[in-house]
């Protein structure tokens, strides 16, 4: 099954489906071999794993860069974070296009303006897009598509810029409205009430995707009873990597030796393992000549 049919079933399914962030090659893989359906491309954690903030700093055909690796290394669906669509309609459709061309199987766009800043950063003073532009905008990327199954979800940031259900029901009609294909409601809240609020009111009108990012303590059936279909664990294996990564670094900082570190990492076998160095192997003895006669 192509990667976005699959993306799309997710996105329709009855029950919520579950998404993990990946920000390279590698923890794509690793999402993928946990037994994810798919993967949540973060423009945090991507602009992070680069060093840089999320601020559109890195440019989108550097974000295309990784996510070609990240494409190419898995075979489930990645929905890409492509925050504003990185300019107008222009820029967003000619993402697509360009999306389509590394067989990435959709893509998020929210309702703020280009250069972004992530949503928990001063979100109330974070102007939000014009709905009518923001509408032509999905519909250019609609058009655009050349695949019916790719999929285009659209993020209303209107609870996060303290504008309340009221404008955040506006914009969600609107964009369903447009031709998206789900519809993100974003939330910085610790409890879920912004969420339970809107579904009250959406009332199963299309499909609906959360980020429980700051709400994380709320249990997962909660989603499943509001009728919620997807989730994404959004920065999680970023987050994760930052611990091990400063926790290794001052101990062999410290100890000036790796006895004691040894044990607490991947093997390097593992490394081998996950970049499929045994696929170059096999590949050698059949189309490298000699290779054979030199075991
Ligand atoms: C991301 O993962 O980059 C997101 C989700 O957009 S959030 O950081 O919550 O805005
Ligand atoms: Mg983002």
């Amino acid at each position: 099954m192509k990667k976005t049919t699959k993306l799309k079933e997710i996105i329709q399914s009855n029950d919520p489906e579950f998404i993990m962030e990946a920000h390279n090659g590698i923890s794509a893989k690793i999402v993928e071999e946990t037994g994810f359906k798919g993967i949540w491309a973060s423009g945090l954690t991507i602009s992070a794993s680069l060093g840089v903030r999320d601020n559109n700093e890195a440019s989108w055909t550097q974000v295309l860069d990784v996510l070609e690796f990240m494409s190419d290394a898995t075979s489930i669906p990645i929905l890409l974070d492509g925050d504003t669509g990185y300019g107008n309609f222009n820029n967003a459709r000619r993402l697509v296009k360009k999306l389509e061309q590394r067989n990435i199987a959709g893509v998020c766009i929210e309702d703020k303006l280009f250069p972004k800043t992530n949503s928990f950063i001063n979100g109330e003073a974070q102007p939000l897009a014009d709905i009518e532009e923001f509408c032509g905008k999905i519909k250019a990327m609609k058009d655009t598509q050349q695949d019916d199954d790719f999929i285009v979800v659209t993020r209303v940031e209107a609870f996060i810029a303290g504008w309340g259900l009221k404008e955040t029901l506006r914009r969600a009609e609107a964009y369903r409205r447009a031709g998206a294909d789900a519809i993100l409601i974003h939330s910085k809240r610790s409890d879920i009430t912004e969420i339970e609020a809107f579904m009250k009111e959406w009332n199963g009108r299309h499909p609906v995707v959360i980020v429980p990012t700051k709400y994380y303590s709320i249990p997962t059936d909660r989603f499943k009873e509001l009728g919620i279909q997807l989730v994404i664990w959004a920065n999680h294996n970023m987050r994760a990597s930052i611990v091990a990564m400063k926790n290794i670094s001052r101990q062999v900082y410290r100890e000036k030796n790796l006895m004691n570190v040894e044990g607490k990492v991947a093997t390097i076998e593992e490394i081998f393992r996950l970049q499929q160095a045994e696929e170059l192997e096999a590949a050698e003895k059949k189309y490298l000549p000699g290779k054979k006669k030199m075991e």
